[in-house]
């Protein structure tokens, strides 16, 4: 089977001819509505770009490609980001040649370690994460080939490149920033002969006797690689990106998003939530007590991390799938027991406050089920990976698969500067 450049070199003309197909004859057609509520609300709902990589189906949850996620969990991160991009699921040939670019991509220039390591001792890992992206960007093969001048129609090859460049290295700064910033000891260099994610297992230093770690960061890193084109880090990435901003600014500026409690950050916020219920009742609480909790949380007017989701209106797939993980390999882990307990609890706490929400006059909490940053903390943590402020880091190295074959894919199609139009209160008033 052709290498991942070969295969989308070759469906470049096709996906122009679709795309340009779809225009001319469907141009004119109008898709969506906007509310003024939706004007104010985030734009939820407002269908206004395109994402061909994924979608998410409120009753389905996350779909790649035309696969349910829980169909595909089996797929190895590195085969997803091929999947992603082409629409196709590589063959072993394929998918060990996809390997072998990454690691010839892999390794960390010293200036990153450098910037890294003169950073204060209390950065968040996002942030140094993020500057490391950032310095990277001289790297830029788009930025070096658009100064000396290149066709619109070959936007994408050093685009590629520099996915490739990125996706190479991520694993090893990612890890890099956890030993940096929790005094584990040198970096570790990435190794040829290992998949992707295993890679970034081993990087991270922690022991993983059984190999059981790498499988759950193989899972980790296919779950949280795309959820379509609308969320915070994929579409800040997509309208950076539009400037022709190249794929070290757009990824980044994407992850800067990420790391907003209301997006990946929950993750962190979630386990954190978790160790708290279960240091005030001395270990896995009893369901009334989590049902106690959980109203405590929520009259303080706090979130509960992990629930909720702007789309999705069952229980994330990716949050079962992670419970499955749980209940094979960590049944008896007291972390792992909350969480499901939680689970048991917290949607029957969130629809009650829901309604006390709507008789004083507030917006119903749409979605009372779990989100995938509802459970992963907890398998994390059962693997030694206990310092919950890197979570979103993890998060963010898988995110940079979506974000990247989005990026790809809109430079191959020569998609237009992102430019909705804004209006003001008084335009609405005297308008709406
Ligand atoms: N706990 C408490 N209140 C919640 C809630 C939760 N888990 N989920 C929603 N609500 C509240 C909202 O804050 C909102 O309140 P206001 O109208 O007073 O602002 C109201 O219910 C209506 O919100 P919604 O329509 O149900 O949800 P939104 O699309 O506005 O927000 C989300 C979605 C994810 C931000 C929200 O559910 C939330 O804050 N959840 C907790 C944080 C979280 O888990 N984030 C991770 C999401 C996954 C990801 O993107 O990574």
């Amino acid at each position: 089977m052709a290498t991942l450049q070969e295969r989308f070199a070759e469906l470049v003309p096709v996906i122009r001819k679709e795309v340009g197909g779809v225009l001319k004859e469907l141009g004119d057609k109008k898709i969506s509505d906007v509310t003024v509520k939706q004007a104010y609300g985030g734009m939820r709902g407002v269908k206004g770009m395109i994402c061909d990589t994924s979608v998410v189906e409120p009753d389905k949850g996350l779909i790649i490609r035309g696969y349910p996620l829980l169909d595909i969990k089996d797929l190895w991160p590195e085969e997803t980001f091929y999947l992603l991009l082409t629409g196709e699921k590589p063959d072993k040939e394929a998918t060990e040649a996809l390997q072998l670019d990454l690691a010839k991509r892999s390794h960390v220039p010293d200036y990153v370690w450098d910037v890294l390591t003169s950073m204060p001792a209390d950065s968040h890992p996002m942030c140094m994460l993020n500057t490391a992206i950032l310095v990277m960007e001289r790297e830029s093969v788009f930025r070096s080939w658009y100064d000396k001048g290149m066709t619109k129609d070959k936007y994408w090859i050093p685009t590629l490149e520099d996915a490739l460049r990125l996706l190479g290295v991520l694993p090893g700064i990612a890890a890099g920033v956890y030993r940096i910033r929790y005094g584990k000891g040198d970096p570790i260099p990435y190794m040829t002969n290992l998949d992707w994610g295993a890679n970034y297992a081993r990087m991270l230093g922690l022991p993983d006797p059984t190999g059981d770690f790498a499988k759950l960061m193989r899972l980790y890193l296919t779950f949280h690689s795309d959820h379509e084109g609308g969320n915070v880090s994929a579409n800040t990435c997509h309208t950076v990106g539009s400037a022709l901003s190249d794929a070290f600014y757009a990824v980044s500026a994407g992850l800067n998003g990420l790391a907003g409690p209301l997006h990946g950050l929950a993750n962190q916020e979630c386990l954190n939530w978790i160790l708290e219920v279960m240091d005030k009742f001395g270990g896995v609480p009893s369901e009334e007590a989590l049902h106690d909790f959980a109203f405590e949380t929520l009259r303080s007017g706090k979130v509960v991390p992990g629930y909720g989701h702007a789309v999705l209106r069952v229980t994330d797939p990716r949050f079962a799938g992670f419970n499955e993980f749980g209940h094979k390999y960590l049944p008896d882990d007291p972390v792992f027991m909350t969480v499901d307990r939680v689970f048991k609890v917290v949607p029957q706490v969130l629809k009650e406050f829901s309604e006390e929400r709507v008789k004083a006059g507030k917006n119903p909490i749409a979605n009372p089920w779990p989100n995938v940053d509802a459970g992963s903390g907890a398998l994390l943590y059962h693997y030694g990976l206990t310092e919950f402020a890197y979570y979103t880091v993890l998060f963010s190295v898988s995110r940079a698969m979506g974000m990247l074959s989005q990026l790809v894919i809109n430079r191959a199609l020569g998609t237009a500067i992102t430019r909705p139009k804004s209006v003001s209160t008084k335009w609405i008033k005297e308008n709406a």
